[in-house]
């Protein structure tokens, strides 16, 4: 086979309606501002990717720094290792990390997807594995009790025996009201694990912690800063129920400092954050390592295929981030996730949708 080259990259701004926003106890993401990516290759195979900004406030930079990598990457050969080794370099002055790490991580993903297109097969094949069913929670807002209870519902209904809903409300009786009126409705036909999103202070995270000691809560995620690993740790150490962290985590380096720190008890890379399918294959082995459950972080549909090829894989986040612009290739029933058959990752935009919410 002829050596594959990048030969173009094109990437698009998209602000993305959610059917749900994504409450949480330290802000709103109302909308799912992407940049969506397409990187061309002489062997007539596109990889597609896209990133997550968080906030429509870094939707262009995002897009313009992805389009600053696309010239960088022009006529490299089509080598997600050769790329990350170029990026790692190119970006120790600057810190690979923040809107670099995001826009590096979309050309990876952009660029695994395109190898596996042009060996025709699916992602996780390429990485060496097959496609399984895989474990999935149904990730839920702050939705107070008449949502939450309402998406828990539906939620056991359409078979998932994992639910994860975010509290951190104004006191924790609010919290325990919430947790309490969800397991009133799922019962045992669903594990319940809550996110804080970084809400509490560490005193605070132990003082709420230990008043959901007894509500069969599967994990707490993220009780505190997420930069803060020694209160993590603390807070881990003062707690019985599960700690849960990753989704901030730019990088395996800052893995392996939570994992120093002995931070969690399970942990949550994101697929973008942490360096799109390579920086995901590195934490992987830092998880496998030191015996960590691994589990996803929204980018469902990368996030099969890695977890997949991941010894300690755990759970497959369901929130759907891109649904509108996507073909929905990834299938959800009887608790797991389930994969398509085709080659690459599973993404193919809806170009009349993506034509809709460009930015
Ligand atoms: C989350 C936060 C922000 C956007 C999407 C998801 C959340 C999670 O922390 O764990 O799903
Ligand atoms: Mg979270």
């Amino acid at each position: 086979m002829e050596e594959i080259r990048i030969t173009g990259l094109r990437a698009r701004a998209v602000n993305v309606p959610l059917q749900y926003p994504v409450k949480t106890a330290v802000g709103t993401v109302a909308t799912s501002p992407l940049v969506l990516i397409d990187l061309l290759t002489n062997a007539n195979v596109t990889g597609h990717a896209y990133v997550f900004t968080y906030t429509p406030l870094a939707l262009k930079p995002t897009l313009q720094m992805v389009e600053e990598l696309g010239a960088l990457v022009q006529g490299m050969p089509l080598s997600p290792h050769d790329l990350d080794r170029a990026f790692n370099g190119r970006f120790r002055l600057i810190g690979h990390t923040g809107i670099v790490r995001i826009a590096t991580a979309g050309i990876d993903m952009a660029a695994w997807d395109a190898k596996a297109k042009a060996h025709r097969v699916p992602l996780v094949e390429l990485l060496g594995g097959k496609a399984r069913p895989l474990p999935a929670y149904d990730s839920h807002s702050m939705d107070d009790v008449a949502l939450g209870t309402k998406r828990a519902r539906d939620a056991v209904e359409s078979g998932f025996r994992a639910i994860k809903t975010k509290i951190g409300y104004a006191t924790l009786d609010d919290d325990l009201k919430v947790v309490r009126a969800i397991k009133a409705v799922t019962g045992n036909a669903a594990d319940l694990m809550v996110d804080y999103n970084q809400a509490l202070s560490v005193p605070e995270a132990k003082r709420r912690g230990r008043a959901l000691a007894a509500e069969g809560i599967a994990w707490i995620e993220e009780p505190t800063l997420q930069q803060d690993y020694a209160g993590h740790a603390s807070i881990r150490e003062a707690l019985t129920t599960p700690i849960q962290m990753g989704e901030n985590w730019f990088g395996p380096d800052e893995m392996q400092k939570a994992v120093d720190a002995k931070a969690c008890d399970f942990a949550m890379p994101d697929l973008m954050k942490i360096g799109g399918v390579s920086g995901w294959l590195k934490a992987s082995a830092i998880a496998e390592q030191h015996g960590l459950p691994l589990s996803s972080h929204i980018f469902q549909e990368f996030s099969a295929h890695v977890l997949a090829v991941s010894p300690t894989a755990h759970f497959l986040e369901k929130m759907d981030m891109a649904g509108p612009v996507l073909e929905p290739l990834l299938r959800f029933r009887d608790g797991n996730a389930h994969f398509g058959d085709e080659p690459g990752a599973g993404i193919r935009w809806n170009e009349e949708a993506v034509s809709q919410f460009l930015v």
